[in-house]
């Protein structure tokens, strides 16, 4: 069988499988004891990003420990702010941040032009991924979405309130609306270049939409990711790649898809599967949306949860089984075990 026979690309050309293809987000990361054992050899995780063949290793964990359907390149959505010397690190215990985050009009005026080289260990980890995955199992490229990515460089790291950022957009939006347009422009370049090193289909992730109204998510976040959507299926390489956009919780129901050109539409858990099921039927490929939190609950409230997902997504062309958002690092491998042969059963 070849990658393109296999369940999670005929998924997401709409084409029906026996079972649905599995796989999920953050699958390789701080969860496994496996990972948490390299993760310890290095004090700095994006030091860990920069090395291609532990990464590559990194990427088959979960492969491994599950029999996943998809494989997710091992890197992280900042490796593309920081090649514009924002100076990303990761402090123990506190998640990513950056050193200087933008912080007025003329840091945005004067940013290094974006040189898609500078991400090299990332195109490295993409070959050396291909190189030791079974043959037909497809890998999934991805990136931040622009808006996601700009809210990230403002803050400087994650927060509950991104009030920095809030307070930007509203006293220098040409300047955000610049800055989207740059990273656009390189999210392009990066994905145009994972592809070319390999990989088989590619995920948009917009993780912070949710801090939005619905008048600023259409004109910070959608908009901005459809003119990356247009540039990959404009683009000779890239054209005929698949793409998923995930979008977190924004306002406005995503299963209204507000994106032309794309293929597959990754649920947040707090979208109505149902309606979803119902909105999208032979148009588009759905992935998701179990709540990441029922992995924290007893054998048999996972089994029922995911039954009920099974159940509503029977016969539906383009099913891709996955979490609602990523997988916290307290839940138990076990549990995902649990999952998996619940689905597959
Ligand atoms: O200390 C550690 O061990 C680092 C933990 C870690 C890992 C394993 C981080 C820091 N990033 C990653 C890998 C990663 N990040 C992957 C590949 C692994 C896989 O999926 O199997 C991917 C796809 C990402 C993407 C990512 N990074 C997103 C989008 C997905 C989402 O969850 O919404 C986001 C928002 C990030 C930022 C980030 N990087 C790391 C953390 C802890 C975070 C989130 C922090 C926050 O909530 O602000």
């Amino acid at each position: 069988m070849s990658v393109n026979e296999s369940s999670f690309l005929s998924a997401l050309n709409l084409e029906p499988t026996s079972k649905p293809p599995i796989w999920l987000m953050r699958q390789a990361g701080r969860y496994l004891p496996e990972y948490q054992i390299i993760r310890k050899n290095y004090k700095n995780f994006l030091d860990m990003c920069k090395e291609p063949i532990t990464c590559a290793e990194l990427a088959l964990q979960p492969i491994e420990r599950y029999e996943l359907d998809a494989s997710i390149l091992f890197s992280d959505i900042l490796t593309v702010p920081d090649a514009f010397n924002l100076g990303l690190y990761f402090a123990e215990g506190e998640g990513p941040r950056f050193q200087n985050p933008i912080s007025s009009k003329k840091h945005v005026d004067d940013l290094n032009k974006f040189d898609v080289n500078d991400l090299s260990y990332v195109f490295k980890t993409v070959e050396e991924t291909k190189k030791i995955l079974p043959h037909n199992l497809p890998l999934i490229g991805f990136c931040g979405s622009p808006w996601t990515l700009v809210a990230y460089s403002i803050e400087g790291s994650g927060s509950k309130t991104f009030h920095k950022t809030k307070k930007f957009m509203i006293e220098n939006e040409a300047s955000i609306l610049k800055l989207l347009e740059v990273y656009t422009n390189a999210c392009f370049e990066y994905l145009k270049q994972q592809v070319m090193s390999g990989v088989n289909a590619l995920q948009i992730f917009d993780s912070w939409a949710d801090l939005l109204d619905a008048s600023q998510l259409r004109k910070f976040s959608f908009s901005y990711t459809q003119k990356l959507i247009d540039l990959l299926k404009h683009d000779e390489i890239t054209k005929d790649i698949p793409l998923i956009v995930f979008e977190k919780n924004p306002i406005l129901p995503f299963s209204d898809n507000p994106f032309k050109n794309i293929q597959c539409l990754s649920l947040h858990f707090t979208e109505n599967l149902k309606n979803s099921r119902d909105k999208l039927l032979n148009k588009y490929a759905i992935q998701g949306n179990l709540d990441p939190k029922i992995l924290l609950l007893s054998e048999k409230e996972i089994i029922t949860e995911v039954r009920k997902i099974c159940n509503t997504m029977q016969d539906y062309p383009g099913y891709v089984f996955n979490l609602g958002h990523g997988i916290t690092p307290d839940i138990n491998p076990e549990n995902i075990k649990l999952m998996i042969k619940a689905i597959r059963d």
